[in-house]
């Protein structure tokens, strides 16, 4: 019954008929007769799932990291160079002979690689349960419509958590967590930054990689000559009992309007001025000018926006000097002060300043650390927020400011509007201006989840034609060269399974898919037929193999594996250029998306009659959010579902290392999952289950040693 590598479309029928069809090498047989699913440990488990489904496993691991971030093939040249002879026929088993790369060691047979991949799967299962939401609740028990869910909440998700929001160039994203970045990692910028001490650094970047490690306000002003007494100063001068504040800056002592004058601005005052305000402002108070008391106030003051994260209002953004009126307002400062007020009816922020609940969810960091914004179910729509869909809500000059907040960059789609550009006369300080262009330059060297249109609805020489496309099971059979990251594993000659391209020398599938025997192994890349190849089609040696250190066979828990391939000779790169292969992007976020997207699957399935109907497809199916009520226990942390619940198409229908690809609000795609397992494929409630690689993002960044392994948050 089940097939080895459980094929994406037609699960339905897998019984008895196919298995038959495809050789299998040893250890596959013996995945053969294990149920497909782990056998559960557990008694419920059990009863449900025997025999037929199919998901197989292997594993081996590999070794190591590499550096090097040739992602992408660039030119045209076409592909079929590197690939080995014979695979046009691609008997499935001609194994060795392949390629120069490969012979070298052979004996395939004889080295049952089982055992080895036994030892490293250790066993373990998971014990730590995963937070990941079970269900959505509407809302706490406060009385906020926007917040929530509590399973969110309880996350205790700031600012610095780089799994809902990006980390500023002066942090990098670690662990879910923005770090201090090292100061020498900044790109070196056209403006120079001098500090509040008079020295000279190449960008803000830097000296703001500084200040996160001392946690010490460190940049003054942007200029080519750093004296101090150009320092930017914030300071305050009472009015009767008010703080009202003022800059002093080359351009003289200026007020600051009270126009933009919000908690976030009030908040970094605060803090910078005294240790006695480190929980920021109560609010962002204002007074009219005429009604300052004393003399000789300025006449002029300018605009000031921070985001709330900075040490000093200098490093906000600093803009528009202009007369004061004498109606007009201007900025005082009232720093918190907790012990005056009850909390009880109030919101605790994470760092402990409370807040009104009416605060949440409005694009303002009223917390200071910006937690009354990372849970909401949609944002205030009288401040105009704008709602990512990780849960975060952004201020509303976030949006089109030509830097992407939301994961997917929906702030940044052209239907919110033409891009606001800053006027740069108008700006004294501009840190966005730096952001943006570090941003954009750290997101080109990149290149990922954008196929090569030219080649997408190329038809192939080999005879095959579109027409003879059909609709199958919930799946339909795919152009040619239409999904370029897709890649075929070829284990000993044939094909059981799929994996997918992340770029440089790298390959993502299943740890049940291969062993640690890289010799055995061969990727082949640009393949739309199984047994055939195409004049794209390039079939490279495998260098190294890497199984999760913690797979478990049985559970399927750390079902993921890195395919390293072999490099041409003289290069460190592993293939030649070919317009038809694209690396796909790695996503490094759990939060990128979310129940009920939609999604694609692809792999080479089977029809019903059990023929290996070899023609790659593909179908659509949604993420599933609460799987525990389909698989119980046996859904584990790392495991993501994704389905259809009538069961019309399931993921046991695509080959198992195969990928499952989305896509996000600006286009790219993303390898969300890799086909691990599941039951009873396409039947209702048994919805496909994948290795979610989002959760692995920090193993794959470790084990290929790439610095950037992402395009965005690296
Ligand atoms: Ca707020
Ligand atoms: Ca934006």
């Amino acid at each position: 019954m089940r097939i080895l590598c459980a094929f994406i479309f037609i699960c339905v029928l897998q019984s008895a008929s196919l298995e038959k069809a495809e050789p299998i090498t040893t250890q596959q047989k013996q995945d053969v007769t294990k149920p497909k699913i782990p056998p559960e440990t557990n008694p419920e488990a059990a009863v449900e799932q025997t025999p037929d489904v199919n998901l197989e496993k292997g594993a081996n691991r590999l070794s190591k990291p590499k550096s090097d971030p040739n992602l992408e093939p660039k030119s045209e040249s076409d592909a079929d160079q590197r690939s080995d002879v014979e695979e046009t026929t691609d008997s499935d088993i001609k194994s060795t002979t392949e390629s120069p790369n490969t012979n070298s060691q052979q004996n395939p047979a004889n080295t049952p690689e089982k055992g080895q991949a036994k030892p490293k799967e250790t066993g373990t299962k998971p014990t730590k349960p995963e937070p990941r939401p079970t269900k959505p609740e509407p809302k706490s028990t406060k009385e906020d419509f926007f917040w929530g869910p509590p399973q969110c909440e309880q996350q205790n998700y700031t600012r610095l958590s780089c799994s809902k929001v990006f980390c500023p160039p002066w942090r990098r994203c670690i662990a879910g967590v923005c770090v201090c970045q090292m100061p020498y990692k900044c790109p070196r910028q056209d403006t120079h930054a001098c500090t509040l001490d008079g020295a000279e650094f190449y960008s803000m970047c830097q000296t703001n990689a500084i200040a996160c490690r001392a946690n010490k306000p460190t940049f003054s002003h942007f200029s080519r000559t750093c004296k101090t007494d150009e320092n930017v100063q914030t300071t305050f001068r009472n009015s009767g009992d008010k703080r009202v504040l003022e800059i002093h800056s080359k351009k003289g002592k200026m007020l600051v309007c009270g126009s933009e004058w919000n908690i976030a601005a009030a908040n970094v005052f605060c803090r910078n001025d005294s240790t006695e305000y480190y929980r920021g402002a109560e609010r962002a108070s204002k007074m009219q000018y005429v009604e300052l008391e004393g003399e000789d106030w300025p006449d002029q003051c300018m605009k000031v926006r921070c985001t709330g994260s900075e040490l000093s209002l200098a490093e906000c953004t600093i803009y528009n000097p202009t007369p004061i009126k004498e109606k007009q307002q201007v900025a005082v400062a009232n720093c918190y002060n907790e012990t005056t007020k009850e909390q009880s009816m109030k919101f605790r922020c994470v760092n402990g300043k409370y807040v009104n609940y009416g605060k949440l969810c409005d694009g303002i960091d009223d917390c200071g650390d910006n937690s009354d914004e990372m849970c909401c179910q949609d944002c205030q729509k009288k401040t105009n927020a704008f709602w990512c869909p990780s849960g975060v809500c952004i201020p509303r000059h976030a949006v089109r400011d030509g830097v992407r907040d939301c994961l997917g960059g929906e702030d940044e789609l052209e239907e919110n509007g033409p891009i606001v550009e800053n006027d740069p006369k108008e700006f004294f300080t501009d840190p966005l201006a730096e952001i943006k262009k570090i941003r954009s330059t750290a997101e080109s060297k990149l290149q990922c989840g954008v196929p090569n249109m030219d080649y997408v609805y190329k038809a192939e020489d080999d005879g095959s034609s579109r027409q003879r496309r059909k609709r199958l099971v919930g799946g339909e059979e795919s152009l040619p060269t239409q999904i370029q990251w897709q890649v075929a594993i070829q284990d000993e000659g044939s094909i059981h399974c799929g994996g997918v391209y992340l770029g440089g020398c790298w390959v993502l599938t299943a740890a049940h898919c291969v062993r640690p025997k890289p010799k055995s192994f061969r990727v082949k890349f640009s393949l739309w037929r199984k047994n055939r190849k195409q004049s794209t089609t390039d079939s490279i040696p495998v260098k190294k193999i890497i199984i999760h250190e913690n797979y478990d066979a049985q559970t399927y828990v750390n079902d993921i594996a890195l395919v390293q391939l072999e490099e041409l000779n003289l290069s460190d790169k592993c293939m030649l250029d070919n317009p038809a292969i694209r690396a796909v992007c790695v996503p490094w976020s759990t939060q990128q998306f979310q129940p009920n997207d939609t999604c694609t699957i692809s792999g080479w399935g089977r029809d019903k009659a059990g023929m290996s109907a070899s023609i790659l497809k593909w179908a659509n199916v949604t993420i599933i959010g609460d799987c525990q009520n389909f698989y119980k226990h046996r859904f584990l942390p790392g495991m993501e579902c994704a389905g259809d619940l009538e069961g019309k198409v399931d993921s046991c229908q695509g080959d198992s290392g195969g990928p499952l690809v989305c896509k996000d609000a600006s286009g790219l795609s993303y390898v969300w999952g890799i086909v691990s397992w599941g039951d009873k494929c396409g039947e209702p409630n048994h919805p496909g289950v994948y290795t979610k690689v989002a959760h692995y993002f920090d193993w794959i960044r470790f084990n290929t040693g790439w610095a950037a392994v992402t395009k965005f948050n690296q």
